[in-house]
């Protein structure tokens, strides 16, 4: 899953693909790097992040979208009910919501569901999480939020353990550490480390040195936390750099 952000504010690629049509392209060279799926986006859920009105966020996705439907599968990263919709009637065949709100939108479209697993919200949810055992907890969210989903009608149902979506950098491990766990709750799994502040900050600790390492530069640490969870059983990796990624899950697969 290649992820195609139009927002001015997401933390890797923010602002560079507010334009229609240079998301248009964007999008085209992330097919042509080998995406499966392209997950187009309208509002940042980095941490932090101010909410979007839902007028703007359908200005932003749906030209996107319906310029690039047909060319490859979509899927509408959002948490508001009315812009699944929208992207649905527009091409995109999978809702991505990181909020676990829309099962039933996605049932009644018959279209795929994302189900992620997070705690409070993009301006709350990186202040002081905590968790008693983050692995059961996630996991049993999961399972239970996908089982919902299952009775709203959704028959394709992937699970995400919301990697950065309220966790400390230790959760975040412990999920990646444990994630053969969420892959036998028996749901196709799918995981989004790419370019995140924790690998930022595990290479910085390791170097020695107090700033995260920059964005542009975690390539390689979100190749082997990819690279990682294929081998742990993920179905599908959310990724910026589809070329490296897909070579490295062919490896992998291998
Ligand atoms: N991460 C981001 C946004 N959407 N969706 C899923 N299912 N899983 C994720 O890990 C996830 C997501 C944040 O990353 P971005 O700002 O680069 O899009």
């Amino acid at each position: 899953m290649g992820v195609l952000n139009v927002t001015p504010d997401s933390f890797s690629d923010g602002g560079r693909f507010l334009d229609a049509d240079v998301a248009v392209d964007h999008g085209r060279a992330l097919i042509a790097e080998g995406a499966d799926i392209v997950d187009v986006g309208g509002e940042s859920s980095r941490p932090g992040a101010d909410p979007v009105d839902e007028a703007e966020e359908l200005r932003r996705v749906i030209p996107v979208i319906e310029a690039l439907a047909g060319e490859v599968r979509l899927s509408i990263d959002t948490v508001k009910p009315a812009v699944a919709r929208a992207a649905v009637a527009a091409g995109a065949t999978l809702i991505n919501d990181v909020s676990a709100t829309l099962a039933p939108v996605a049932g009644a479209l018959g279209v795929g569901y994302v189900v992620m697993h997070r705690r409070g919200t993009p301006h709350t949810m990186q202040v002081d999480p905590r968790y008693d055992d983050v692995v059961a907890e996630v996991k049993a969210f999961l399972a239970e939020q996908a089982e919902a989903a299952a009775e709203a009608g959704v028959t394709e149902i992937w699970v995400d353990p919301g990697i950065g979506f309220g966790k400390t950098d230790e959760h975040n491990l412990s999920l990646l550490r444990h994630l053969d766990e969420v892959v036998a709750l028996g749901y196709p799994v799918l995981v989004g480390t790419s370019r995140k502040g924790f690998l930022g900050r595990l290479l910085a600790a390791s170097d020695g040195v107090a700033d995260p390492v920059p964005t542009d530069d975690r390539l390689e640490a979100s190749l082997a936390t990819a690279t990682w969870a294929m081998a742990q059983g993920a179905a599908m990796i959310r990724v910026h750099d589809v070329r490296a990624s897909l070579q490295a899950a062919k490896v992998v697969a291998a």
